[in-house]
């Protein structure tokens, strides 16, 4: 089902990076990349070893036999009307936050992966024109409804031969909430101080997601969701260690003057606390000093 061409929709740092490591497989016969300005004919990737490589994609097809899904949240649905895809194509959503991903799962007329990912990648600022590939990750892949298990079993195993480990599994939702934790914290505050995802491991700026993961740790347990192995602060530790030498994605998108995923990531847990009447001031005002 998914021997044929692959096709990366969305031409950011994870969709760059997604794109030229699949490049480096034959796994799915040729891999395309789609950016908001058209396909791409090329990838320069600084692997995590610190070496450079031009990767060559290919034009992209009318029917790939996977959609990888890799624009900003907001931009989702629009690019996926735009491709253009045959009905019943399936997807793999690498959105942060949990917004498109359940609408997408409920109307989109063929299976839907959902991804939560820990790898990490950034733009070269311009005039650079490279993907920086800053930490390798982890990356989860599964179905909401846990019905596509072969599927994503295909597809992880496709990933971790390109050299992006990943695993199928049947809680993706539940590992969604799990990186959504990691997002509302790291990418806001790297946003506002402007600072690598590292520096929060240390004062002043420890102090504010100890803060944040005590609110997010006392919303999962209200609505039930269950806490990484770590613990919430364990966990959102971990992915700061893990990508210290990270611009966050809202950081990149700050300092480039796009949209933020604001409101994929930080509403879910707001619309949380109403529906269970906690008070969340510092995640609120996290939102609201977010530009959206
Ligand atoms: O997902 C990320 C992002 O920047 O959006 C993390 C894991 C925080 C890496 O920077």
């Amino acid at each position: 089902m998914t021997a044929g061409p692959w096709l990366v929709l969305g031409a950011g740092a994870l969709g760059q990076l997604f794109a030229a490591r699949l490049a480096t497989t034959n796994d799915t016969g040729s891999i395309a990349l789609l950016g908001r300005h058209g396909a791409l004919n090329q990838v320069r990737l600084q692997e995590t070893d610190g070496n450079w490589q031009t990767r060559t994609l290919a034009y992209p097809t009318m029917a790939p036999a996977l959609v990888i899904v890799a624009t900003k949240a907001f931009d989702a649905e629009q690019a996926l009307k735009q491709a253009q895809l045959a009905p019943g194509t399936p997807l793999l959503l690498l959105q942060n936050g949990f917004s498109v991903q359940p609408r997408l799962s409920t109307h989109w007329p063929g299976p839907v992966l959902c991804a939560a990912t820990t790898e990490a990648a950034y733009r070269q600022p311009p005039p650079a024109t490279g993907v920086v590939h800053a930490a390798a990750g982890h990356t989860w892949l599964g179905d909401l409804a846990a019905t596509h298990g072969a599927l994503a079993e295909t597809v992880a195993a496709t990933l971790t031969r390109a050299g992006l480990a990943a695993s199928a599994c049947d809680d993706i939702g539940e590992r969604l909430w799990h990186k959504l934790a990691v997002n509302a914290v790291i990418n806001p505050l790297t946003a506002r101080h402007r600072v690598h995802n590292g520096a929060l491991a240390a004062p002043p700026f420890s102090a504010e997601v100890e803060e944040l993961c005590a609110e997010i740790a006392q919303l999962m347990a209200a609505a039930q969701i269950s806490p990484p192995t770590e613990g919430w602060r364990g966990w959102v530790s971990a992915v700061i260690e893990a990508t210290a030498g990270n611009r966050s994605s809202m950081l990149q998108d700050v300092l480039a003057g796009r949209p933020t995923e604001r409101d994929a990531i930080l509403a879910p847990l707001l619309a949380l606390a109403d529906t269970h009447a906690l008070a969340v001031p510092r995640l609120r005002a996290c939102y609201h000093a977010t530009p959206g």
